[in-house]
């Protein structure tokens, strides 16, 4: 009897072996995420009119597969990235809205992410780039060692910009250490009130070489006022003009040292871009290379750390076995508060795309960002899907492309994907929530978003949120651009969704 019963375990195990996607240790993928930040739908040369040259990124389309319905989990950053990172919609979380840079660590350090999960499969992972889910407790110290932080959460190295590149402090963190710290120069942030008696926006004007057109008006930083205030650290300052160059080449050097010293590991790069978000302050060798002004040249300069990514990689023939994904956190914005003319030299360039909307936004624009996955070995170049993805699915797709299982309980809205990811389904989710103030439900064709308060236009941004005082139901493929409201002539549609909506709040929705 008991044997009858290993017997059957054995058969089950092995023909679960079989049938998962999980590859070999040694054929596992390096995993590359480039994670643009504020990139929208139509601002590649690949989805674009035209107005952006971007050969780099257009490249990732043409040697992989182009998702044509791939989401961030919400219209702005922190609630993106924790999806992103833990497999949970943000809105389930208090305190997951767009943090301040001195916000604490959001993530608890027990729990399972995306680098925790491959640090079991048996990858190295590093962290590059921003990271604006806070760090440490809220007493923070920056002039001691940080923690938690990323280190305490799967990654084995990170290189970050703490916030945002708008946001101060205005350095880098490597590990647990501000980079340059100069103990004589103690730093000090607040996002409370002035702290040391640096100039601001506000009060000094004349020393800006950026205006500023809303927020962004305290302590100045390389001749730009940021959001919030510091105090010393003058050593450790970023240089904004250098910024993609610094983060690029610590991203190349993660590479490289890989390749030297632990060759035998599959590796995970999380390359968190600042670019194209604001200050768009472009190295010199990009300025006025768009017609587009500072937006067109930060998506060029996006661009050739793009290439520089691929370049290493296929100068150690990682190519071929390397996922390399490429999205953003958000859709895209014109004016995020600085007077950089984004705005007034658009031209007929359409960000979104063809959808309605942007950061900030319900509509499609806001969640609906290019995504790009190239992976030589197992996806047809020149390939596209409809299937609907989104990056809270990242955690349970790379745990299975590993050969991992997720802890019960853990990425409670990530779906293993895999099968999109490697084109042999063309659906993807059953369904989705996407988050921007107000909430919204995709399903088949229809899209739901509930009603909630308002206001329908964000008027420093100018952009619509698609929060109405009452619900609006949409046929995206009737009307991708959502401007017919079908709600009041499809009750029973409006009905089942937010029934669905309020299963899936409820954790009740059983599509496991
Ligand atoms: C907003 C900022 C905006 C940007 C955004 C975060 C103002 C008026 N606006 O509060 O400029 O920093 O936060 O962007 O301060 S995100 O991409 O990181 O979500
Ligand atoms: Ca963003």
């Amino acid at each position: 009897m008991l044997r009858r019963f290993w017997s059957k375990c054995l058969v089950q195990s092995l023909l679960s072996l079989m049938l998962c996607d999980a590859l070999p240790a040694a054929e596992q993928p390096n995993i590359v995420l480039i994670y643009v930040d504020d990139l929208g739908y139509g601002d590649l040369g690949c989805t674009g009119g035209g107005a952006v040259s971007t050969p780099n990124i257009d490249r990732l389309a043409d040697e992989g597969c182009r998702f044509t319905d791939g989401h961030s989990a919400a219209a702005t950053c922190t609630p993106s990235r924790y999806a992103l990172l833990t497999g949970e919609y943000a809105w389930r979380r208090k305190g997951t809205g767009i943090a301040t840079g001195d916000a604490a660590s959001i993530i608890a350090a027990d729990r399972v992410t995306l680098a925790s999960i491959l640090r079991r499969a048996g990858y190295r992972s590093a962290v590059v780039g921003k990271w604006h889910l806070g760090l440490g407790t809220a007493d923070l110290d920056w002039n001691r060692p940080i923690s938690p932080g990323p280190l305490d959460l799967g990654f084995d190295e990170s290189f970050i910009i703490p916030a945002t590149g708008d946001r101060v402090p205005c350095v880098y963190v490597e590990g647990r250490q501000v980079v340059g710290l100069d103990p004589a120069d103690p730093i000090q942030v607040s996002f409370s009130g002035p702290i040391g008696a640096e100039p601001t926006g506000l009060q000094n004007p004349e020393l800006l070489k950026l205006q500023w057109e809303h927020g962004h008006n305290a302590t100045i930083v390389n001749g730009i006022s940021r959001i919030g205030f510091m105090s010393g650290g003058h050593k450790a300052r970023w240089v904004d003009e250098d910024m993609a160059d610094v983060l690029t080449a610590r991203a190349q050097k993660f590479i490289e040292q890989h390749v030297s010293s632990h060759h035998q590991q599959p590796f995970f790069l999380f390359f968190s871009t600042h670019d194209v978000h604001v200050p768009r302050v472009p190295h010199p060798r990009f300025a006025g290379r768009s017609a587009l002004g500072a937006r067109g040249d930060v998506l060029e300069q996006l661009d050739w750390s793009v290439g520089q990514l691929l370049k290493t990689l296929e100068q150690h023939q990682l190519s071929r076995n390397t996922l390399v994904i490429l999205t953003s956190d958000n859709g895209p914005v014109l004016n995020d508060g600085y007077r950089d003319e984004a705005a007034e030299r658009n031209g007929k360039h359409r960000p979104s795309g063809p959808f309605r909307g942007g950061k900030y936004s319900a509509f499609e624009g806001g969640t609906r960002v290019p995504m790009l996955v190239r992976w030589p070995a197992r996806i047809p170049p020149r390939s596209t899907s409809d299937a609907l993805i989104c990056q809270v699915d990242f955690l349970a797709t790379f745990a299975a492309l590993t050969g991992e299982s997720l802890p019960q309980g853990c990425g409670p809205d990530s779906r293993n994907l895999l099968p999109a990811l490697l084109l042999e389904d063309r659906h993807g989710r059953a369904h989705l929530v996407q988050q921007a103030g107000a909430l919204s439900v995709r399903q088949g064709r229809w899209k739901l978003i509930e009603s909630s308060k308002g206001p329908a236009l964000n008027r420093q941004v100018n952009i619509e949120t698609g929060n109405l005082g009452q619900v609006q139901l949409y046929d995206l493929t009737a009307d991708p651009g959502e401007t017919r409201n079908l709600a009041a002539t499809e009750p029973t549609q409006v009905a089942e969704l937010q029934q669905l909506l309020d299963q899936i709040r409820n954790g009740s929705d059983n599509d496991r």
